[in-house]
């Protein structure tokens, strides 16, 4: 299939500059196409990787995929799909969100032996560019009148935007021209927000190469949920993929909710998964929709991508755990992760009676309370049973020296953290 139609059954195009030029063009040859991002910040989310993941589907179709990491554009920030004036970050913020995303899409990007994937930083050559040559050479090619039209402009003229926000469109511009010189780079993908800034690089190469110039525009739709709610968040924030930021087991919960309303987009649209692969799962929302076969095959696709097959294993297994309540099996870094939003207490390395331990901890209200839940096997600590009220709660029953997990009831986990 060719990658355009593949794309399009995808519903992972939103706008492009001449579907019928660059449907003609990928049947022609190994094309070279790029898609930036800004050091805002120092991870991605699951809406930025978006592109990139087009990205990668065109590589796999046999195109050369460029990455492009703003150390320019990032000092300025895009105001695309934003209402208010940026406050600029310090140049050694920039310098140190660059050395992290760069450090995290050639994770991701760059397996070893596909070393395809270029990566440039447009530093390198915004950089060298002085002010007279910025409008002489570059600043008459751009119409303020055009300017003023695109959308991200004309929505901020009665809130404001400064001269640095409204200049960006040119260094994104500049890049695209760049790029398509010295790369030989043809197209440009990008979320919707982009287009503006697309199609003005567009514009710019026009203008100097001539009418006929061979350069494409392609930007990939904003992912909305069937409920209407934003994609990518929970109420406990963005899905990162800093697994600092969000760890591999909730990155993994968070595909494993997917609405049964939702998941075959998302398959479609974040998965490598082929069409056959697609269309069977999709057969199995309908007639066997309790298996939620397709969100866990979902779930498993993207934490390997994202996290690689090792972190996917543990979040299988804290997730297994979670439910069936064997905790012995986990290993501290594992309960670390899982039991992350329970309530968590602090404990001293002494040695103490159980019944006297919980209610100094404060998970028990009261001993009479403590021993009537022992007594009625409603407690457990690390997956067993606690029947003995005599128990002594020793530091070497501590899973890693470190946590134990008491439950009560039949879901209520509390982590217990030994001080060190
Ligand atoms: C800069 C110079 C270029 C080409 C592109 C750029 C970046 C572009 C932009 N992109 C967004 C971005 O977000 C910050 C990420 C923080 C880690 O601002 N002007 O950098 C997002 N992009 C991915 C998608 C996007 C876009 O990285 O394109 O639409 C989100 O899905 O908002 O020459």
């Amino acid at each position: 299939m060719n990658i355009i139609d593949e794309l399009e059954w995808r519903d992972a195009i939103n706008q492009q500059t001449d579907a019928e030029g660059l449907r003609e063009l990928t049947n022609q040859k190994a094309l070279s196409l790029y898609c930036g991002v800004d050091p805002t910040g120092d991870s991605m989310h699951i809406g930025h990787l978006i592109p990139f993941m087009v990205l990668k589907r065109f590589q796999l179709a046999g195109h050369r995929p460029v990455i492009l990491i703003g150390g320019a554009t990032g000092t300025i920030g895009d105001p695309s799909g934003r209402q208010t004036e940026r406050s600029l970050q310090t140049l050694e913020q920039v310098q140190a969100n660059v050395e992290a995303l760069t450090a995290q899409l050639k994770k991701l990007f760059i397996t070893d032996g596909d070393n395809e994937i270029r990566m440039v930083n447009n530093y390198d050559w915004t950089h060298k560019i002085n002010i007279i040559e910025f409008l002489r050479d570059y600043g008459k090619n751009f119409s303020i009148n055009s300017m003023l039209a695109k959308d991200v402009v004309s929505s901020r003229l009665d809130s404001g935007i400064s001269f640095t926000e409204f200049s960006y469109q040119i260094l994104q511009s500049l890049d695209y021209l760049h790029l398509y010189q010295h790369e030989d780079v043809q197209l440009q993908i990008g979320g919707s927000d982009q287009w503006g800034n697309i199609t003005s690089g567009l514009d710019l190469i026009r203008r100097k190469e001539g009418s006929e110039a061979k350069a494409f525009g392609l930007t990939i739709p904003l992912m909305l949920k069937a409920d209407g709610t934003k994609f990518g968040k929970t109420a406990g924030g963005s899905i990162w993929l800093d697994p600092n930021k969000t760890t591999p087991f909730e990155f993994y919960q968070f595909w494993t909710n997917t609405d049964d309303r939702d998941v075959v987009k998302y398959l479609k649209y974040f998965t490598f998964l082929s069409k056959e692969e697609i269309e069977s799962l999709a057969a199995k929302v309908e007639s066997e929709p309790h298996k939620r076969e397709a969100q866990k095959t979902l779930a498993e696709e993207m934490t390997r991508f994202v996290h690689g097959e090792e972190m996917l294993e543990q979040a299988k297994r804290i997730t297994a755990a979670l439910f069936t309540g064997d905790i012995k099996s986990l290993t501290a870094d594992e309960i670390e992760q899982g039991f992350k939003d329970m309530p968590t207490f602090e404990a001293s390395q002494e040695t103490k009676n159980i019944v006297e331990w919980l209610v100094d901890l404060g998970i028990e209200p009261s001993r009479r309370q403590a021993r009537e839940d022992i007594t009625y096997g409603a407690i457990s600590m690390n997956g067993e049973k606690v029947s003995d009220l005599e128990l002594a709660v020793t530091p070497d029953q501590a899973i890693g020296g470190r946590f134990i997990i008491i439950r009560k009831g039949k879901k209520n986990y509390s982590l217990v953290k030994l001080s060190q």
